[in-house]
C-alpha cells in the first residue's frame, strides 16, 4: 500500500477527529449488550463518515465497523477494520481519551493500521514491514525489565462473572511483578502506549477486532508482541483475549498468566 494511501487515509481520520472533538455535551446515548456498552449518535456519524469516505478510496475494500451492524467477512481480500470511537464511555464522561482506529487488512490480517488521538493530535501510523510512527516520527517498543514495567488491564466490565474473576487473577499476579498497574479504558491506544514506550504490556480477556486491528499491527511494527492471552495468534474473525506487551516483557508475562 502507498504513501499516498496513507496521506489520505490520515487526513479523513483527522476530519473524523475534529467531529469527536467537537461533539458537545448534547449527545444521543444509546446501550449495547452488556454492563457499561455505549454507542451515541457521535460513534453513528463518525462510522458513515468513514465508511463513505475510505470506501471512496479504496472501492474494492468492503468495510467492517462496531456500529450498525456492518459486519464484513474479512477473510479474502481487502477490508477496513474501523472503530469510529474507541473509548465511547470515556467520550460520554468527558476523559479527553478516546481514538479513532481504522485498520485495513488483506485476507484476514491488518497490513495499515492508523489509531488517531483528536483530543491530544496524536496519529499513530505502521504499514506492514515498514516500521511505526507516531505523528511521522519512529516508535519502538521500551526494553525496561518485568519489575520496571507497567502494564495495562481492566476488570473486563461488560460481562460480569468467571472472565472477571481471572482478569482480577491477572491483575494481582501481574502487579505483584511489574511496577505498577493502569487502565485507560481505551484498547487502540493501550496497545499504541505499549508501542512507543509509554507503558511494556496491555492484557483484555475480550476485545472486538475493531478495538485491536489497527493498534496490534502498530505495536508490531514497533517491536512488540501481540497476541492472545492463551499465546495464539490474533485473528479478525472473531472477539477474542489480547496479550501484549514488549519484546523485554512479553514471555515473563505469558509465563505469568497465560495460564491462570
Ligand atoms: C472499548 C475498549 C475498552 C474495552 C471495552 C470496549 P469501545 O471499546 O476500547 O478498552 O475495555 O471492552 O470494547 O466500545 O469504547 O469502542
Amino acid at each position: 500500500m502507498n504513501l499516498a494511501l496513507m496521506n489520505r487515509m490520515e487526513a479523513l481520520l483527522r476530519r473524523a477527529g475534529e467531529r469527536v472533538r467537537t461533539a458537545g455535551k448534547d449527545l444521543h446515548i444509546d446501550s449495547k449488550e452488556g454492563i457499561g456498552n455505549y454507542v451515541t449518535d457521535c460513534d453513528v456519524a463518525v462510522q458513515a463518515f468513514l465508511y463513505e469516505n475510505l470506501t471512496a478510496l479504496l472501492p474494492e475494500a468492503k468495510f467492517l465497523g462496531e456500529e450498525s451492524d456492518m459486519h464484513a467477512d474479512v477473510h479474502s481480500g481487502l477490508c477496513f477494520v474501523v472503530d469510529p470511537i474507541d473509548g465511547t464511555t470515556n467520550f460520554i464522561r468527558g476523559h479527553g481519551m478516546s481514538a479513532i482506529s481504522v485498520a485495513l487488512a488483506e485476507d484476514g490480517k491488518p497490513i495499515m493500521g492508523l489509531v488517531y488521538q483528536p483530543f491530544r493530535d496524536e496519529m499513530f501510523t505502521a504499514v506492514k514491514g515498514k516500521g511505526a510512527y507516531l505523528n511521522g516520527r519512529p516508535i519502538h517498543v521500551s526494553e525496561r525489565p518485568m519489575e520496571k514495567a507497567i502494564f495495562q488491564m481492566g476488570p473486563y466490565g461488560h460481562e460480569r462473572g468467571e472472565k472477571t474473576d481471572r482478569a482480577f487473577n491477572m491483575m494481582r499476579v501481574l502487579f505483584d511483578h511489574a511496577e505498577d498497574l493502569r487502565g485507560y479504558g481505551v484498547a487502540s491506544v493501550e496497545l499504541c502506549n505499549v508501542a512507543c514506550g509509554r507503558c511494556d504490556g496491555y492484557v483484555e480477556m475480550i476485545l472486538c477486532p475493531w478495538d485491536y486491528a489497527a493498534g496490534s499491527l502498530i505495536l508490531t511494527e514497533a517491536g512488540g508482541i501481540a497476541t492472545r492471552i492463551d499465546g495464539e495468534p490474533l485473528t479478525l474473525d472473531c472477539n477474542q483475549s489480547v496479550l501484549s506487551a514488549s519484546k523485554a516483557t512479553y514471555s515473563e508475562a505469558f509465563a505469568l498468566i497465560g495460564n491462570l
